[in-house]
């Protein structure tokens, strides 16, 4: 029996230099459908063909109707037709998502199921079938321990051997050192963190001792630079010395890796292991915009950093889909721009549907972030990304931040027409104030990150405000407006003792001073351009640090390829640095990070599987030094780290390719 009730089939085909795709709507419902029209999301330009109309395209999604056939009555179906790119559809991630039909008056919207689609006879890549049609091949949970999970064989690199990110040095002894229930221990306040943390994660009871009988020590080495730890493992002594608090936080997260703990006994094996970052920063990007991650995601990820010892969330809050953060100066913000559907002021995008998606983090929520963030030793790095991938704030307050005159035409990457600020309008700026007054307020970091990315060509050219605005102050470039306002919110965040973070467009019309520090995703030369140029750089090069990338060809690894695949020998082989950077521009390289946008990134489960492994080769680069770094040395240490993953429940791509 058939109870599907809309059905939507695919049938793609390449004709001359175009991607034909023929779209059947079968309505299996009782209802007859008047006045119809599909939605669905696609974030590619398309064209309709003879008898289909293009209703709208905003971002990703497509509202297409029929010429001929307005009525679409039950048991019948109807078939509409549009065209793009050859490249448009290529993989099970491209096809159109969250597909409904909206019909009647009042309007009403069914949900329609993705049929029968052709992938296969167009995908460009090597295409491995899903056995269920719908389960991904190449996952590994919880459940698959042992048998097709990492399959830690009992030869396998284990223990101190196996820590990951690689230490600088590694020695190990004969003897365990091994204590059950109760652990004793004498710290220092440095070290306070690192206790708390591990009598979180460790099965044990543990309590300070005066005395230096402790089984664990921790003591102050003045000697060693920031960050290092040295911990020296003997049957009856753990010893932990560091320079500071993250020293031992970092000693702590060794000390997890290897520890083995059955009930309320742990074991570690014994030597010893002298530990120092390459980069001070290390990081990951999280993009919770696109799609909505809950507060436990957040805390859930923060956990997994400490454990491989990254130590910068960068929170992408804002976006043209969603307005992320609690601002009580304007609730809008959140009543309006932290949802999607029908009805709301964004549209489903990313394949929401018509009903009511979102959400956004309160200001407690942002304080137990943030907190929950500290005590792992890891900086809060928030980004209010602006001027463009401004959709969400601009739709919540028009009042304020449109110009209606502004005629302006242009068409962003992710085709967006109306996603940018107005840099010449005064409100722009007290709008933007008074949102970082509260954002200074929240975060305690020392950076704050203002996007500055993909501003379209042609934005700012038909608007009267910004034409005024250019001749006043002999400006020729839209790149020259955007770096105005850059300038002008570099001041500010630098009046509250803050320091402004971007995208690498940020140092665009060259109004910034050298405070600013860029996220260089555009490839590795252009990181060492920035940091020779005299800027701060976080190395997050797309080809190998954009973990919404796919991992290989296959048409049903998840992911986008724009900027090609990233499998895990691609995302270790990241060397941020090149020979040209000079010995100033050396030391303004001041880190790295891994970036997870999330168009395709809705679940947990699917933002771990894009994370695991590949973010432990990312966390490997950041702090191990290029000579110390060896992939088939990494990958012997990785069963070990995928067994401990997945004991905690973790997903991950799996890595053998069946
Ligand atoms: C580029 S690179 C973006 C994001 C998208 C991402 C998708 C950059 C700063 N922006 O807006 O989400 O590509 O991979």
């Amino acid at each position: 029996m058939n109870n599907r009730q809309l059905v939507v089939d695919f049938d793609l085909q390449r004709e001359d230099d175009e991607l034909v795709v023929r779209v059947t709507i079968n309505n299996h419902s009782q209802v007859d459908l008047d006045d119809w029209t599909l939605k669905f999301d696609l974030p590619k330009a398309i064209r309709p063909h003879e008898g289909t109309r293009l209703i709208s395209h905003i971002g990703s999604h497509v509202t297409l109707g029929s010429s001929q056939q307005t009525a679409l009555p039950s048991g019948e179906q109807v078939e509409l037709v549009f065209s793009g790119a050859v490249s448009m559809i290529q993989r099970l991630s491209d096809l159109p998502r969250g597909l409904y039909v909206s019909h009647g008056e009042p309007l009403a919207h069914l949900r329609a199921e993705l049929g029968s689609h052709n992938l296969e006879t167009i995908a460009t890549g090597r295409v491995i079938p899903s056995s269920g049609g719908s389960t991904n091949p190449h996952v590994a949970a919880s459940t698959e321990i042992g048998s097709a999970g990492a399959g830690a064989a009992a030869d396998s690199v284990t223990g101190l051997q196996a820590i990951v990110p690689r230490p600088t040095s590694t020695q190990v002894s004969a003897g365990v050192f091994s204590v059950a229930n109760l652990l004793t221990y004498h710290g220092c306040a440095e070290a306070r963190l690192a206790i708390v943390w591990l009598t979180d994660m460790l099965p044990l009871e543990c309590q300070a001792s005066e005395t230096s009988a402790a089984a664990m020590d921790f003591a102050i080495n003045p000697d060693l630079v920031e960050e290092a730890y040295l911990l020296r493992i003997e049957p009856q002594l753990i010893s932990i010395q560091a320079a500071d608090a993250a020293g031992f936080f970092n000693a702590a997260a060794t000390l997890l890796q290897a520890s083995d703990a059955v009930n309320n006994a742990v074991r570690w094996p014994c030597g010893v292991i002298e530990d120092r970052p390459r980069f001070n920063f290390r990081g990951l990007m999280l993009d919770c915009a696109r799609h909505f991650h809950s507060k436990d995601t957040v805390l859930r990820t923060l956990d997994l950093m400490a454990q491989f010892k990254l130590n910068r969330f960068h929170w992408h809050l804002t976006d043209d889909e969603g307005w992320r953060l609690e601002i009580q100066a304007f609730p809008q913000l959140t009543e309006r721009g932290a949802w999607r559907g029908e009805g709301e002021v964004l549209e489903a995008q990313f394949g929401t549907g018509p009903g009511r998606y979102g959400g956004f983090y309160s200001r407690d929520d942002v304080q137990e972030v943030v907190s929950y963030a500290a005590a792992r030793q890891i900086e809060v790095i928030p980004e209010i990304d602006i001027p463009g991938h401004s959709r969400a704030a601009l739709k919540s307050c028009p009042e304020l931040l449109v110009e209606e005159a502004d005629a302006s035409q242009y068409c962003g990457a992710q085709l967006y027409t109306d996603n940018v600020l107005n840099p010449a309008l005064p409100a722009t700026y007290q709008f933007l104030h008074t949102v970082l007054d509260e954002v200074c307020d929240l975060f305690p970091g020392e950076y704050v990150h203002l996007g500055a990315d993909e501003v379209p060509d042609g934005v700012w050219q038909q608007s009267p405000a910004c034409s005024e605005f250019m001749a006043e102050h002999g400006y020729e470039s839209a790149h020259e407006l955007q770096g105005h306002l850059l300038r002008d919110l570099q001041a500010y965040l630098a009046s509250k003792g803050k320091k402004l973070m971007g995208w690498e467009e940020a140092v665009h019309g060259d109004k910034l001073d050298h405070t600013a520090t860029v996220n260089a995703w555009g490839g590795i030369p252009i990181g060492t351009e920035l940091a020779n140029a005299g800027y701060g750089v976080v190395a997050c090069a797309a080809p190998f640090a954009y973990l919404d990338l796919a991992w290989d060809e296959n048409a049903f690894e998840p992911g986008y390829y724009w900027a090609g695949t990233c499998d895990l020998a691609t995302c270790y082989g990241y060397e941020p640095t090149t020979p040209e950077l000079t010995h100033d521009g050396a030391h303004r390289m001041i880190g790295m990070q891994a970036v997870l946008w999330s168009e395709l990134v809705r679940e947990p489960a699917e933002l771990e599987y894009m994370l695991f492994p590949r973010l432990l080769a990312m966390a490997e680069t950041a702090w191990t030094a290029p000579s110390d770094k060896d992939l088939s040395n990494f990958v012997a240490r990785l069963p070990f780290q995928l067994t401990r993953l997945e004991l905690q429940g973790v997903v991950h791509r799996r890595l053998d390719d069946r």
